[in-house]
């Protein structure tokens, strides 16, 4: 197509669009540019033609449930707002019974993804662990364990002691099926720095990630953005990221997580805003060539932008999400959940078919697509 036609209106676009559709790799300038422009909706349409080379028209969806196990954390990123100190009133941390408890409270529900993450207890045994995910295996047999971020094998090794592969290998037997995205933050020595000094540093995380890909799991890897750091500092995370991608093929799914400032020690930053949310989106899909999937998690973006997030390479909503605590108190917060049918809905307006997948991405139900073809002839 004469690139005049194309609905691009930045002239620095047109060659990063050549790339895209010689399937070409895109350079850290590329990725500076597609940060700098204001031209959207070009970055969008770009994104749009990765997403439906990899994904079509799918739009996937997950039956989930997010179990923290605690909130107390000697880690103290300046980011957070879930963490509890030890004596806080806040402070909790389930035990077998009370994990057992919040798992029947959703027992009729067809879950089939039990999401894992806490903060990092100092005090823990790793036995604790271990009871933890054969409790969950215990209830919900049939249940993939997407479970414990890098930062927490960290500190699951500092218990166990123990070499991190004899550890990975025990937890796998316990019921662990694969590993959640968070945790990273921005691969950035100024951020770790000025933000979660007491936390891993990148070199630390992309070493955990290697070990857990080298033994045969699969993991997500996120970036939260919105908060102190720079442009430069987001390529230069994705590009890091893509490098041990082409080393191990690990990553299944992208999530950029935007920053929720209430209740943190950042609350000057201004709210992120639905054009950075779909820019994230986007430069991610067109960054993350070896990444399958790019997911909008609807629950920080809301609704309304993952459905345009649909058309901005995400090809992943998250899912039903009973009982998310990171950004949300869930005494004061009702917006939780969505149900089978409102996400069906959701993606059907926007034009998508709505695929139901397990965590790795395997086919559960295509109820809802016949709706989406009928719709778009
Ligand atoms: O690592 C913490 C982020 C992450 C805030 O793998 C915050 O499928 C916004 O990683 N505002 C944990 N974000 C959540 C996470 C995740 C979520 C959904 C799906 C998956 C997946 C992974 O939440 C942390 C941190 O980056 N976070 N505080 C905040 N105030």
């Amino acid at each position: 197509m004469n690139s005049e036609h194309l609905p691009i209106r930045d002239k620095r676009l047109f060659p990063i669009h050549e790339k895209v559709m010689d399937e070409r790799r895109l350079s850290f300038e590329d990725g500076m540019t597609l940060y700098d422009t204001n031209d959207l909706n070009g970055v969008g349409y770009m994104a749009n033609i990765v997403r439906e080379r990899k994904n079509g028209n799918k739009a996937y969806w997950v039956r989930n449930q997010h179990i923290n196990y605690t909130n107390i954390c000697d880690k103290f990123c300046k980011f957070c707002s879930f963490y509890a100190k030890k004596n806080g009133p806040k402070a909790y941390t389930l035990n077998m019974e009370q994990v057992r408890e919040r798992l029947y409270a959703h027992i009729e529900q067809p879950i089939t993804e039990i999401h894992i993450v806490g903060g990092i207890h100092p005090r823990l045994p790793y036995a604790y662990y271990l009871e933890l995910l054969e409790t969950v295996r215990e209830v919900r047999p049939d249940a993939h364990i997407k479970a414990f971020t890098m930062i927490e094998l960290q500190q699951i090794q500092k218990v166990a002691q123990k070499p991190m592969e004899e550890i990975l290998i025990e937890l796998r037997e316990a019921g662990l099926g694969s590993l959640p995205g968070g945790g990273v933050e921005v691969l950035s020595d100024r951020l770790h720095e000025e933000l979660f000094d007491r936390k891993l540093d990148g070199e630390e995380w992309l070493e955990t990630a290697r070990a857990a890909h080298n033994v045969g799991f699969r993991s997500n890897v996120t970036m939260l953005y919105g908060h102190v750091e720079r442009p430069e500092e987001r390529v230069e995370h994705l590009v890091k990221l893509r490098e041990l991608q082409d080393e191990t093929g690990g990553f299944l799914t992208f999530i950029p997580l935007s920053f929720h400032p209430e209740g943190t020690d950042l609350t000057h930053c201004p709210t992120v805003t639905g054009f950075d949310d779909l820019r994230n989106i986007a430069v991610g899909r067109l960054m993350f060539d070896n990444v399958p999937h790019v997911k909008s998690f609807w629950i920080m973006n809301t609704a309304a932008v993952t459905q345009a997030a649909l058309w901005y390479g995400a090809d992943d909503t998250d899912g039903t999400i009973h009982e998310y605590e990171i950004t949300r108190d869930p005494e004061t917060d009702t917006r939780q959940a969505l149900t089978k049918q409102q996400l069906i809905d959701m993606i059907v307006e926007a034009g998508r078919e709505p695929v139901e997948r397990d965590t790795l991405y395997n086919v559960i139900s295509t109820e809802g697509a016949t709706a989406a073809a009928v719709s778009a002839d």
